[in-house]
């Protein structure tokens, strides 16, 4: 568990609220969910619609996290053409930046966890795959949110959580052809809403009566109701922040990550 930085303030996160997203077989994913304080002025935030449908190959992304930003440019000169990248800055900060989907439906086995995930990569702007604003995530982005747009809508699609790249690169560095990879949040979608979400914004019929949420079920005042049983006093739900979410990528895991370009067929990290 983290700070969560938003609005200009910092959020601790709530002791012992922490739980790992668990894959359907009931294995564990580099993913978890905790709670944050939230400071007095953040009642108006609203849930923070979650993607149905996983990205597609090829749609654009919106990144953001906490990571360490470009610093110069790198030079890497090799056997063949010259590879460049950037250095990252020592400390990381909030931004933001674009990219599209590679590809999706990709395992990700990174020592007890296995994440089901998509993937980005840092593309040279000179190519027509790049996006006007490219990004590739860095150490302090895990947790960092991957949204996309559809119908007008910015719905949450993933989590940052681990980066790979050539194995030449110089340490701290990014370098085109890198890739990003973040939890497909489609998988435990189920789960994130059951423990985040209020009961009257869960998408379960929490009381049985077969109404579900606001505002269909009559025992939800608002969708921050947190029972759907009977009108009563709407309590405000400390968890309808998502920005609560956080990957457990550790700086270990990542500089491994590092060694070398990934086998995609062996399905292996
Ligand atoms: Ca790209
Ligand atoms: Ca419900
Ligand atoms: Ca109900």
């Amino acid at each position: 568990m983290g700070e969560i930085f938003l609005r200009g303030q910092i959020l601790p996160p709530v002791a012992a609220s922490r739980r790992t997203l668990l894959n359907a077989n009931g294995t564990p994913a580099d993913a978890m969910l905790f709670e944050v304080v939230l400071p007095e002025g953040f009642e108006d935030l609203p849930p923070l619609p979650i993607a149905r449908e996983s990205p597609r190959p090829g749609e654009e992304v919106l990144l953001i996290g906490f990571g360490r930003e470009r610093e110069r440019v790198v030079e890497v000169q090799s056997d063949g053409p010259a590879q460049f990248g950037f250095s990252w800055t020592q400390k990381g900060s909030k931004r933001w930046g674009t990219n599209r989907i590679a590809t999706i439906d990709e395992t990700l086995y990174q020592g007890s966890w296995t994440t089901h995930s998509f993937a980005l990569v840092f593309d040279p702007p000179t190519t027509v795959r790049a996006t006007e604003f490219e990004a590739q995530a860095a150490v302090g982005d895990s947790g960092g949110a991957v949204f996309v747009k559809r119908d007008g809508e910015w719905l949450l699609a993933g989590l940052m959580t681990s980066v790979t790249g050539f194995s030449r690169a110089p340490a701290q560095t990014s370098m085109y052809g890198d890739s990003t990879y973040a939890a497909d949040l489609v998988s435990y979608r189920g789960e994130i809403l059951h423990w985040s979400r209020p009961a009257c914004s869960n998408e379960e019929d929490d009381d049985g009566d077969l109404a579900i949420d606001h505002p269909a079920d009559p025992g939800c005042e608002s969708a921050n109701d947190e029972t759907e049983r009977d009108p009563g006093i709407a309590s405000m739900a400390l968890r309808g922040v998502m920005g609560a979410l956080a990957a457990t990528l550790a700086l270990a895991t990542f500089v491994n990550l590092r060694g070398g370009r990934r086998a995609r067929d062996s399905g292996t990290a």
